[in-house]
């Protein structure tokens, strides 16, 4: 028996392949589905950031299971779906290594101005070698302060202490483990501002963290500090961050995330020269793709089969 499925924008391949085994699938249609397209769905899988709310799942009322491609859930509101006895998958810890691979590439390529020396490197510019130009900042030896402790959170952490870097962090509550292991410093979230040389976001979107870096807080950081964003766009107030990146209240910034994503091409955030954004590739490695792929189809077919998923996000 094929169950009914629709995926959000267009999975990979080797998705689709692996789905379309056991399901009878159908893309999310340009203009949006009609209830008619909606009524029999029994599975809905989300591969980019669809946002999807009881009124759509309302619309589907033969849905067993939502399975989402990547950890992150914020788009899909989980609190709807639990009301409706729909469980949501996601997947979490394979790619704690890539993301928090991510967040270093971030640090290290801000602290010591690749992009911009890529850019000179090719440039007309570039005549003689210059041993005054763009000094950066060391990374080794230097203070992180990591705001969300989790499981990326502490992959980045156990980096940081291969660098020799002192680790302060913010989170929800503390974690003895990560203190124990790594000597990570709990911090509120002002002392650990003002003390890091490098800020990094490893945390969910939710209500509590929307907005957690505005101008208050940019205001507090070292003038010499670089902010990383892997976490998502939200966390960021972006009209504070580009104040502060114009006014030098930080020195620069490396988002792997905005809000919106993509941001318009006319965002003033996109003519700075101290920033870096890249395309949302934190967890984009061949091997953790691979891993997302068959968890977020195993989540799926458990869900249809009435089965318990292999991951299961849990709501409060
Ligand atoms: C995913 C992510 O690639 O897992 C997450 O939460 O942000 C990314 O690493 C993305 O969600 C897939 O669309």
């Amino acid at each position: 028996m094929a169950y009914p499925v629709m995926m959000s924008d267009t999975p990979a391949d080797n998705i689709i392949r692996m789905i379309g085994d056991q399901c009878d699938w159908t893309l999310w249609p340009e203009g949006g589905p009609s209830d008619e397209d909606l009524a029999p769905i029994e599975g809905f899988y989300t591969y980019g950031h669809m946002k999807v709310k009881g009124e759509l799942m309302d619309r589907m009322p033969n849905l067993r299971v939502i399975s989402n491609f990547g950890v992150g859930v914020d788009h899909i509101n989980t609190r709807d779906a639990a009301d409706r006895g729909i469980p949501v998958g996601n997947t979490p810890d394979i790619l704690n290594g890539a993301t928090a691979d991510m967040t270093i590439t971030l640090l290290l390529a801000a602290a010591r101005n690749l992009v911009i020396g890529d850019h000179y490197a090719r440039s007309a510019a570039f005549t003689s070698y210059d041993p005054n130009i763009l000094h950066g900042q060391e990374a080794h030896g230097s203070t992180i302060g990591i705001i969300g402790m989790g499981k990326i959170g502490r992959v980045v952490a156990k980096r940081a202490a291969a660098f020799d870097m002192t680790i302060l962090y913010h989170n929800r509550r503390p974690n003895p483990e990560a203190e124990a292991e790594l000597g990570a410093e709990y911090h509120s979230l002002d002392d650990l501002l003002q003390e890091s040389d490098f800020v990094t976001l490893n945390c969910p979107l939710t209500e509590e963290t929307r907005n957690l870096i505005g101008a208050r807080e940019l205001g507090l950081m070292k003038e010499t500090a670089i902010l990383v964003n892997v976490a998502r766009g939200g966390v960021i107030n972006h009209d504070a961050l580009v104040v502060a990146l114009k006014e030098g209240q930080i020195a620069s910034a490396a988002v792997d995330v905005t809000e919106p994503e993509p941001l318009p091409r006319n965002h003033p955030l996109l003519a700075l020269e101290n920033v870096i954004i890249a395309p949302h590739l934190g967890s984009a490695t061949r091997q953790t793709r691979e891993k997302m792929a068959q968890m977020s189809v195993d989540n799926l077919i458990a869900g249809l089969a009435g089965k318990p998923l292999p991951a299961q996000v849990s709501v409060n």
